[in-house]
């Protein structure tokens, strides 16, 4: 089976790398280094297996950014929960990816909930509505895999199962059982 590819964008510091340190059980690291080009990962939860694809925000680098998300199943836009500037970086990429993989599912994550309040602006309850959305902290490791559990088995799986429906012609049905409509 073909692995189910996952494509990380967002803002440049918004915390992607920091999500996959997290999931491969990597101590918070408050210094890890700014993303030059894409880095693949292999995650493997629940005996399946996904390939991330780890890019960097920086808009110089847009190019490559396409292409790792031309090539995936998922994208998930992340952006820095804990900054005031949230909307403005959130519908550039929402426009970003709408641009260059339309039909793509879209996954939304919130990151540094750490030092976030709790308090949600309306710009984000609305955007509750039209994605799925979730809050991580990379100083949660835990947290970062649960959002991954729960994005696996309500967007991959279901993802999955329907890529293997076979969609079959309803004329070859009608033809196997001996009969036409004219009508
Ligand atoms: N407090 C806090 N800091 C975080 C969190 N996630 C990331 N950071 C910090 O934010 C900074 C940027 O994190 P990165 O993971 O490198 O962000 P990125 O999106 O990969 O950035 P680029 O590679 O430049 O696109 C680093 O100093 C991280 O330590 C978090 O959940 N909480
Ligand atoms: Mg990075």
């Amino acid at each position: 089976m073909k692995p189910f590819k996952i494509c990380l964008v967002g803002p440049p510091a918004s915390g992607k790398s920091s999500i996959l340190a997290a999931l491969q059980n990597k101590p918070f690291n408050p210094h890890i280094s700014q993303t030059f080009q894409n880095n693949f990962w292999k995650y493997t939860d629940q005996n399946r297996s996904f390939r991330i694809c780890d890019t960097t925000g920086l808009d110089k680098f847009q190019k490559s950014t396409i292409k790792c998300m031309k090539d995936s199943n998922l994208i998930i836009i992340c952006f820095d929960f804990s900054a005031r500037s949230a909307e403005i970086h959130v519908e550039k990429w929402l426009n970003f990816v709408r641009t260059h993989k339309s039909v793509t599912p879209i996954v939304i994550i919130g990151t540094k909930t750490d030092k976030a309040s709790n308090q949600q602006s309306e710009y984000i309850q609305r955007l509750r509505k039209r994605y799925p959305f979730y809050l991580t902290s990379a100083s949660n490791p835990q947290g970062v895999k649960d959002v991954f559990r729960n994005i696996e088995n309500t967007i991959i799986i279901p993802n999955l199962v329907v890529e293997r429906i076979q969609i079959r012609r309803r004329e070859d049905e009608e033809v196997k059982r001996g009969w036409f409509c004219f009508c």
